[in-house]
Parts: C-alpha cells; sequence; structure tokens
C-alpha cells in the first residue's frame, strides 16, 4: 500500500531502526541522517517516514509531510551552522538525476562553496 514500508528499501530499513545511521534529527514524520558518502562537510539526508519512490510521489501522496521534510532540511542547515551563508537541498528525481535509492530524500549540502550550475 502507497506509503507502507517496503521490505527491500534501505532507507525504510534506517526508519526501521535495522540498517544503522547517524542520525541528526528525528520528527514524528521524518528522519534525518549523515550521507555515507558526503559530498560537502554538511550532507545530511532528510526522509520521510513513509515510503514513497521520490519527491513528487510524497508530495502528490502526502503534501504536508513534503513541506515537514523541507522544514527539516532548514532545521539541520541550522543545526550544522550553514544556514549562513546559504546551503542547498536537492532532491534527486529519476536515475537520469543520479536517483539511486528509491525512497524519497533531500539531500541538504553546505559547509563549502556550491556552485551553480551543479554538476
Ligand atoms: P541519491 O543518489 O539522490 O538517490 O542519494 C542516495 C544517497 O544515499 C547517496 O548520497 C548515498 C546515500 N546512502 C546510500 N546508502 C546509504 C547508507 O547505507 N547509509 C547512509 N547514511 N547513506 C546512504
Amino acid at each position: 500500500m502507497a506509503g507502507e514500508p517496503q521490505s527491500d528499501c534501505l532507507f525504510c530499513k534506517i526508519v526501521g531502526g535495522e540498517v544503522p545511521a547517524t542520525i541528526v534529527r528525528e520528527t514524528e514524520t521524518t528522519v534525518a541522517f549523515r550521507d555515507i558518502n558526503p559530498q560537502a562537510p554538511t550532507h545530511v539526508l532528510v526522509i520521510p517516514r513513509l515510503h514513497y519512490p521520490d519527491a513528487a510521489s510524497l508530495a502528490a501522496a502526502e503534501p504536508q509531510v513534503a513541506a515537514d521534510v523541507l522544514r527539516e532540511a532548514h532545521e539541520v542547515a541550522q543545526l550544522d551552522k550553514v544556514d549562513e551563508p546559504g546551503y542547498r537541498i536537492v532532491f534527486n528525481t529519476g536515475s537520469g538525476a543520479g536517483q539511486t535509492v528509491w525512497h524519497a530524500h533531500a539531500h541538504v549540502l553546505g559547509g563549502r562553496g556550491l556552485n551553480w550550475p551543479p554538476g
């Protein structure tokens, strides 16, 4: 069923505590943890506890939870003190954009210069 935990999903396993992660913050609807392969001094993933394969399907089905993910991204940036001068939120959506884990997640990147356009 939509939103239900998937037994073959890595991030559902992190939500369920079956796979360890360095947790930064948790709320009723979200979990934030450090990326295993950081691309910046701050590289945190913010995920919904509910399983949706990408940000678009999450936003369509659970707009409030999608908003929670965005709010948490900012909380994480503040916690890591990268909100000034600025940070980046990335939702890779689709394999062509580099998405490799099919559970919606926001990358929060900061603590170094961030070029535009991104690679
Ligand atoms: P994406 O490529 O946008 O789907 O991002 C997936 C991210 O997940 C990637 O930056 C690496 C991260 N990742 C993959 N496996 C693990 C894991 O087991 N633990 C943690 N903390 N991060 C992971």
